[in-house]
């Protein structure tokens, strides 16, 4: 296999068009090269032999802060998310959608936006959250304060106007049902941010049953069928993604399931090193041989 060869332009334009040839897209967490490796190749077979595959990738802000160590609350900066970005660019060809929890003040998400235009990213999100931000699925409503709608919307105009192609999205993230405001509120959020230019938006919610993002997605796609609507089912994780397309997603994210499970797998090694005194054990049941990473590595980067 070659080295992965694609212009930052194909890159950067391959969500848009995606978003208009297909009925769902799907994007997958993608934080480092490794895990760029395995959202760019992995593939599921279907029983008449046709494969699946991710369509985008999703730079998620609590992942690449938990693999620092560090808390999801814009502590890590964005030099850091811009060199795991090249890192992930060097091994994929895939369109990446970056998490940029809530873009910071105007003055600097206007000159974020404006630098991962420049990089290739296809498209960033931001929150309307304000404060020092916390992870959504913490469960308690209270810990959130949603940023004033007019000013979360002077932030996107101001992020447009800094763009120069028309390739380059910008989401606005919807977080009233996290934050304990109603559908309607989400709704009179919605109008404002795309009257404020935003590509798209994404709902987000912590009830496992679904319920809250499906008003939500019927009154959206009623007002506005045309403007892409973003699920991240972390906590809803029981509908599949057609599913999820009949209920009016557009585009689906799985945004943490790759670091939870090397997490799992990491730690089951640990123990079971400590406890066995020798790798024998691990070996056989959670890890993959040597040989198979530097081959998977040797093979992306010829
Ligand atoms: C992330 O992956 O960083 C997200 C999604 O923003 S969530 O963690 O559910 O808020
Ligand atoms: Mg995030």
């Amino acid at each position: 296999m070659s080295m992965i060869k694609i212009s930052t332009e194909q890159r950067r334009s391959k969500l848009r068009n995606l978003l208009k040839e297909k009925s769902l897209v799907r994007a997958m967490e993608t934080v480092n090269g490794l895990e760029g490796i395995i959202a760019e190749n992995v593939r599921a077979y279907s029983e008449n032999g046709s494969a699946k595959e991710f369509d985008a990738l999703w730079f998620s802000g609590l992942c690449h802060a938990a693999f620092k160590g560090k808390p999801d609350n814009e502590f890590v900066d964005m030099s850091e998310k811009i060199a795991a970005i090249n890192d992930i660019f060097s091994v994929t060809s895939k369109p990446i959608i970056v998490d940029m929890d809530t873009g910071g003040p105007s003055e600097h998400f206007c000159r974020y936006a404006a630098a991962l235009e420049r990089l290739g990213v296809s498209a960033a999100v931001i929150e309307d959250k304000t404060g020092l931000k916390r992870n959504s699925l913490y469960g308690d409503k209270s810990l959130h304060s949603m940023e004033n709608a007019d000013v979360f919307a002077d932030k996107l105009r101001c992020a447009k106007a800094s763009l120069c192609t028309e390739d380059f999205m910008i989401f606005a993230r919807l977080e009233s049902l996290i934050a304990g405001e109603s559908c309607g509120e989400a709704m009179s959020r919605a109008e404002k941010y795309i009257e404020a230019g935003a590509d798209g938006i994404v709902i987000h919610s912590a009830s496992s049953d679904g319920a809250d993002i499906f008003e939500f997605a019927k009154l959206f796609k009623a007002e506005f069928s045309h403007v892409p609507l973003v699920f991240i089912p972390t906590a809803y994780n029981g509908f599949t993604d057609t599913e999820l397309n009949d209920r009016g997603a557009d585009m689906v994210i799985y945004a943490n399931q790759l670091m939870r499970s090397a997490y799992l797998a990491m730690k089951k090694t640990a123990e079971s090193i400590l406890a066995e005194g020798r790798s024998k054990y691990a070996d056989e049941n959670y890890c993959v041989p040597v040989k198979t990473i530097l081959e998977l590595i040797d093979t992306n980067n010829q």
